[in-house]
């Protein structure tokens, strides 16, 4: 379903058995070398989500190869299962003229939202590079906003994100505000290995070398 130019939703994408691959791995990456934790802003707030990385560390507003605002450690590399279900990703969302065939991701950004937490509305500006954004979600239901390319504010859509859903972010919809206002407790599906709260997984190229 492509909500806006490049915004793609394709429900259901993820196989049970994938979420729990899935969750399985961040639960490990969420253990170390760097620890998922709630990131802090420059401005002394702290995110209501927690986040981990794997290949490069987003740090409010830049990406490092090592955690500067942790423990120092370099992030786990982002194993090439991933990177390649990040083509699979483009592929099913954009068609094999899509350019799925050449997405080459070198980090994933890990949110875990617990009953509460949420992200505010925000453009992902970090990355260098014009490649999509390929989101997967496990657990509880959401309501992510899309938004517009020039405000925080109206016009935007709701859409509800439910556990295996895919969302590809390309062309001009990767730079759209956009985020998660709530997430509905007691909404996970069983068997996932996530009985409570919501995990995004983000692939993104950062276009960043070294
Ligand atoms: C989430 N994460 O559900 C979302 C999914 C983040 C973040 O926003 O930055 O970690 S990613 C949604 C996304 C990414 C890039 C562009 C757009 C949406 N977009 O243009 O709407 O935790
Ligand atoms: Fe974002």
């Amino acid at each position: 379903v492509e909500i806006a130019p490049g915004a793609v939703h394709v429900p259901g994408w993820l196989t049970v058995e994938r979420q729990r691959r899935l969750v399985d791995a961040c639960r490990g990456w969420a253990r170390g070398p760097v620890p998922m934790r709630h990131t802090v802003l420059p401005g002394g707030g702290v995110m209501s989500v927690r986040t981990v990385c794997l290949g490069w560390h987003w740090q409010p507003y830049r990406y490092s190869r090592t955690a500067d605002d942790v423990n120092g450690a370099r992030p786990a590399p982002l194993p090439g299962w991933l990177a390649g279900w990040g083509r699979a990703a483009v592929l099913a969302a954009h068609g094999p003229d899509g350019g799925g065939s050449a997405y080459a991701p070198d980090t994933a950004l890990i949110n875990f939202y617990d009953d509460g937490a949420r992200m505010g509305m925000h453009q992902d500006r970090e990355e260098r590079s014009a490649a999509p954004v390929v989101s997967l979600s496990v657990g509880d239901r959401c309501v992510f906003r899309f938004g517009n390319t020039r405000t925080r504010g109206r016009p935007y859509l709701d859409v509800e994100l439910a556990s295996g859903d895919l969302f590809v972010f390309g062309g001009p919809s990767r730079a759209a505000y956009h985020g998660v206002p709530k997430v509905y407790p007691g909404t996970a599906v069983p068997g996932t290995g996530i009985r409570s709260g919501r995990l995004n997984l983000t692939l993104r190229e950062t276009g960043l070398s070294g």
